[in-house]
């Protein structure tokens, strides 16, 4: 079968990462990139054997044979990227946060359903193996109706050193690393039916929050608190971990350092360690999300052959909503109801 052929847009950061991952699957090739600084694309194109290399997306767009484009620029350039890409009938994977704001993540999914493209979200947190395994035990039934949940991020990592722009954005940690919590949330209870939200600055140094912690009511009537943090200087640094605990009517459940699975029930507690599987590209201060970027974007190469993908672009809206629903939420110190 011919390989689907892509080209990715911007070759920053995360761009070093997605390119292996896409290279660990059979049937996808990626044919240029672009990046508006040239000689950031040949980097790139030299790291990784990629043929092409343009500082111009409609050039690219215009010379090269390609099934779909990968964009990871900044959120700014999302939806001109993928409006541009959709008009010429590609199909779209993008970077997390869908765009700058609710309103344009909306347009970003209409246009593409108005074009008739696939339009899928790289969210791979939901692609962490302990965080598979845990909704595996938990929908297995083994502690019962889950009635209470804590899902934490709450780190010191120094993340802007390698993504010094970080800083400069007016919406933070709930844009960056809230829209993988409140995608995990979702992804392992559902939607949530209201949402109480506070956020701070405790780093004087950048312009947004670092600190958010969102309390939620799901709609099976869970209650769900999503914490996250880059200022927590605590014991054990998780980075880039997501903790989760889970209370559940026979028993519970806690993810904890370290990939450490404890299930208690009354029977006692067993414990389990879910290692990711390392990959000899991957940064190893990252490795558990490098390794979930190869299962979401297998995930996705199945939606873009025409099978069933988790992280559509209609889908990662609901968790969009959620980001956007918090920042509401905390300017106003108000609950918000969601449809
Ligand atoms: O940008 C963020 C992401 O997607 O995962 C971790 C990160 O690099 C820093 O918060």
């Amino acid at each position: 079968m011919e390989k689907l052929k892509f080209a990715i847009f911007g070759t920053g950061f995360w761009a070093n990462f997605q390119i292996p991952g896409w290279q660990e699957l059979e049937g996808v090739q990626c044919v240029a990139a672009y990046n508006r600084t040239r000689s950031k694309a040949e980097k790139l194109a030299q790291t990784f054997g990629i043929p092409a290399i343009y500082d111009s997306p409609e050039a690219l767009i215009a010379n090269e044979d390609l099934d779909f484009v990968d964009i990871c620029t900044n959120a700014e350039t999302h939806l001109p990227l993928a409006k541009m890409a959709a008009e010429h009938g590609l199909d779209i994977v993008c970077q997390k946060p869908m765009a700058p704001s609710l309103l344009e993540s909306q347009e970003l999914v209409s246009i593409c359903s108005a074009q008739g493209v696939k339009f899928f979200i790289n969210e791979n947190f939901r692609w962490q193996a302990p965080i598979r395994k845990l909704k595996e035990v938990m929908d297995s039934g083994v502690i019962g109706t889950a009635f209470k949940a804590r899902v934490s991020f709450c780190s010191a990592f120094p993340v802007f050193d390698n993504q010094p722009f970080l800083a400069e954005l007016d919406h933070f940690i709930l844009t960056d690393i809230g829209s993988h919590v409140l995608d995990v949330c979702r992804f392992l209870f559902g939607e949530a039916q209201s949402l109480y939200c506070t956020t701070r600055r405790i780093n004087k140094n950048i312009r947004g929050e670092d600190v958010a912690n969102v309390l939620m009511k799901m709609q099976n009537q869970m209650t769900c608190f999503a914490e996250m943090s880059y200022a927590s200087k605590l014991e054990k640094e998780s980075f880039p971990q997501v903790l989760v605990s889970v209370e559940g009517s026979r028993g519970s459940l806690a993810l904890t350092h370290d990939y450490t699975l404890k299930t208690t029930t009354s029977g006692g507690t067993v414990s389990e360690v879910i290692r990711p599987k390392v990959y000899p590209w991957a940064d190893p201060e990252y490795a558990v999300v490098h390794s979930s970027i190869v299962d979401c974007q297998r995930d996705i190469l199945k939606g873009l052959k025409g099978g069933e993908a988790e992280t559509t672009g209609a889908d990662n809206l609901k968790t969009v909503e959620l980001v956007w629903k918090s920042y509401e939420s905390a300017e106003e110190d108000m609950l918000i109801r969601l449809d």
